[in-house]
């Protein structure tokens, strides 16, 4: 189901593929709720052309439920346990509708503290992260967050895989512009574009990933079977992608990328591990000039010559999804109508 492998391009409202989603999401065990946040997230991903973890997800998703390595009806857990910490066990279920559970307490904490930290645990992310913080920047916040993913990333100057594809998704308000955000892996590509590359039987640019001897290949076959991805940016995506191990997994109580064994649950493909998110209130240092702030640095940036922000690329693609539909093609619709079964 990748984007561009399965037929031409048919536009549809964002209510209808959010309800579809849903109704394949309850269809394969997910409870309502969970459900809804789950759609919302991915139909949200789709959208934006988010391809790597929109729609092209969903047979991982169901296929992970049919193996029962995950639970659709997880009822999370939230615990205040300090003043700018809250914890959440997420009980073996996703980690958005843990989110979600404990977003108000969230909020309230880091606006009354000027920060405030989300740990969750026991969870499963397979989206994209940008969804995860935006909101935050939405209502004023500065949001940072970490998730850890599974192994199949070699560390910088070490001799086989140990980190996840561990991403890092920030965002900030800016005044009179869309929040600022950006989201990104740490290794050199996300694994779902790995996926749809070889999918598609394109090859990679150099430098992404290794072979089953270790040797640089740009076949993402190789890298999927046996291979490895490389961090981005050598010694120095490496560390950041220790540091999401250390916060998304070591201080939430989550497993590290390589401490979970879904081997005996044929067709799972969410990794079980951690994630944090941290909270900024900026109106306690600078009352209401972080926006305009922002914003003042948005447009150096622009006068140095950038013509192009992260993030704006999804807001152009929601910009016209707004206008004439999310981007669906035929072929994933038909992928997604059996999935209904
Ligand atoms: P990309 O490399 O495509 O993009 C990374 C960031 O850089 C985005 O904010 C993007 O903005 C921005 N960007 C891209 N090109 C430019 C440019 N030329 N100039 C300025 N900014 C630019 O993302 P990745 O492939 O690293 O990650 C893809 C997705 O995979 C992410 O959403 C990530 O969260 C997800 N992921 C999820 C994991 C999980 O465990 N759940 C694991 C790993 C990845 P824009 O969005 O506008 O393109
Ligand atoms: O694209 O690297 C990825 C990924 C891992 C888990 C979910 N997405």
């Amino acid at each position: 189901m990748s984007a561009s492998s399965s037929g031409p391009s048919l536009r549809m409202p964002l209510a209808e593929l959010q309800g579809l989603l849903q109704a394949i999401f309850q269809r394969h065990g997910c409870s309502e709720a969970v459900a809804a946040v789950l759609a919302d997230n991915c139909a949200s991903a789709q959208r934006d052309g988010a391809h790597s973890h929109g729609v092209f997800r969903m047979p991982g998703y169901v296929s992970t439920l049919a193996s029962g390595w995950v639970d659709g009806r997880a009822v999370p857990q939230v615990s205040d346990v300090a003043p700018g910490f809250v914890r959440v066990d997420a009980r073996g279920g996703f980690a958005q509708p843990a989110l979600a559970a404990a977003r108000a307490l969230l909020v309230e904490k880091a606006r009354n503290a000027g920060i405030a930290v989300l740990a969750i645990h026991n969870s499963h992310h397979f989206a994209a992260l940008w969804p995860d913080v935006e909101p935050f920047a939405e209502q004023g916040l500065v949001a940072l967050s970490v998730v850890n993913s599974m192994t199949c990333v070699v560390p910088h100057g070490a001799r086989k895989p140990l980190f996840g594809t561990n991403p890092i998704a920030f965002a900030a308000p800016c005044a009179g512009h869309e929040p600022l955000v950006f989201d990104m892996a740490t290794s050199a590509m996300a694994h779902g574009d790995v996926q749809i590359a070889a999918r598609e039987g394109q090859q990679l640019p150099a430098g992404m990933g290794v072979d089953a001897d270790g040797q640089p290949t740009t076949d993402p076959k190789a890298i999927l079977e046996g291979g490895a991805l490389l961090p981005f940016g050598e010694h120095k995506g490496s560390a950041l992608s220790m540091m999401v191990e250390l916060l998304a997994a070591a201080l939430t109580g989550g497993h590290f990328s390589w401490e979970f064994d879904w081997s005996g649950h044929p067709g799972a493909k969410t990794p079980w591990t951690g994630q944090l998110i941290i909270v900024i209130d900026p109106s306690k240092a600078e009352g209401d000039r972080f926006a305009q702030r922002s914003r003042e640095l948005v447009e150096q940036m622009q006068a140095a010559g950038l013509s192009r922000m992260p993030g704006e690329r999804r807001y152009r693609e929601r910009e016209v999804a707004g206008r004439e539909g999310v981007a669906v093609s035929e072929g994933e619709l038909q992928g997604l109508r059996a999935l209904l079964g």
